[in-house]
């Protein structure tokens, strides 16, 4: 078949997926082309509506075994900028954060992969903020996290993630994905897990009840291609479990790490990016632009090229990204963040963690 925009629209309008071939061609179509079908189909899937949440990051450590030429965060212990928190101080920022923002709703709790922190630490730590904070929702470690906690103390995944859920763990947050390619991989991040072990994490992690996220860290040596192949797995395991909540393309910030020189992708290609994702990816339903580490404007823009989720209130409780380039002091309010999304032509629903609309 010959391939046009028009009989591309008429397949998203018939609820037919998009391949890899016809992904690649719509990404060399002007980008309003691109955009205005990405925007159509946010719009199908999810109306006007803008989601936001009120939720800190508390980052245990940023000491960690792994050597990512993307990093800019990690440090080995007792080297100056290192942290690792004990859980008292965890639970104080905690406290802090629920002072601040009494309508709190989550916890989003990722960090290095510490030497010889193992699973019985990070079971204690969801322990007690779930005791303490029975009502916020707990989205805790990426699956390389998990991998590496758990083979600290001999345990099965599964095993693991069943004693963190019975702790009060509600959810996986979609990081350490990166991208698929093996050889991009070994370059990029030699000592993380496969793509494939990932993948099988977040699997199992679905099937035992636990929704998670699935991000891709793109703009370094990836091309289109490699990001279509990466979503194209995800969309696979989507089909198999459904678990997956949202999709999170996370652009590369290359400020103070080993592959600063790349540079970072331009503006265009990040449109083209977010808009490509939204179309392909035609069985998650959310598409989130993380505006910590875009900036505010850009992910507005972002809004009218698919994207319809932005993360949340944040509270300046991350580094992962200020330590790479991005808003030194990441913070916004509920009602900041309602009125940008309102100046945006857009209307704003504050949701929980699984996307719920939160009564006013
Ligand atoms: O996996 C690290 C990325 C991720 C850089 O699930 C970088 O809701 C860009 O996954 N430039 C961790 N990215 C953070 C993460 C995340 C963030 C927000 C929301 C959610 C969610 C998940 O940060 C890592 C890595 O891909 N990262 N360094 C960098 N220089």
């Amino acid at each position: 078949m010959h391939v046009t925009i028009e009989n591309i629209r008429n397949k998203i309008h018939r609820n037919e997926r998009i391949s890899i071939e016809e992904a690649l061609w719509l990404t060399e179509q002007p980008i309003y082309q691109l955009g205005q079908l990405a925007f159509e189909t946010n719009e199908r899937i999810n109306g006007n509506t803008v989601y936001y949440n009120r939720n800190i990051h508390i980052e245990p450590t940023n000491i960690c075994i792994n050597h990512c030429l993307f990093c800019s965060y990690r440090r080995i212990e007792g080297q100056e900028g290192s942290w690792a928190f004990a859980i008292d101080d965890m639970l104080e920022k905690a406290h802090h954060a629920v002072l601040q923002d009494p309508k709190l709703t989550e916890f989003h709790i990722v960090g290095g992969v510490h030497p010889n922190r193992g699973l019985s630490f990070y079971a204690e730590l969801i322990h007690v903020l779930h005791n303490a904070f029975p009502h916020i929702h707990i989205k805790a470690f990426t699956a390389e996290e998990l991998v590496q906690m758990c083979k600290i103390e001999g345990v099965e995944v599964e095993a693991g993630i069943e004693l963190l859920q019975s702790k009060g763990l509600m959810s996986l947050p979609g990081g350490g994905a990166e991208i698929f390619d093996k050889t991009i991989r070994k370059k990029i991040c030699p000592d993380k897990i496969s793509g494939q072990k990932w993948l099988d994490v977040h699997r199992i992690a679905h099937q035992k009840g636990l929704p998670t996220n699935a991000t891709m860290l793109y703009g370094h040596y990836d091309s289109m291609e490699h990001r279509l192949l990466h979503m194209d797995l995800l969309r696979q395991l989507q089909d198999e479990t459904n678990g997956f909540n949202a999709f999170i393309p996370l652009k590369f910030k290359a400020k103070n790490n080993k592959l600063s020189h790349l540079g970072e992708a331009n503006l265009l290609e990040d449109l083209k990016t977010f808009a490509i994702a939204r179309i392909f990816l035609d069985n998650i339903r959310h598409l989130k632009a993380y505006w910590p580490m875009l900036g505010i404007d850009q992910t507005l823009l972002l809004l009218h090229f698919g994207a319809d989720d932005i993360d949340g209130t944040i509270a300046d409780s991350t580094k992962i990204y200020s330590m790479a380039g991005a808003d030194k002091k990441p913070s916004l309010s509920a009602p900041g963040l309602e009125k940008f999304i309102r100046e945006n032509q857009r209307e704003p629903s504050e949701r929980d963690s699984l996307y719920n609309p939160i009564p006013k």
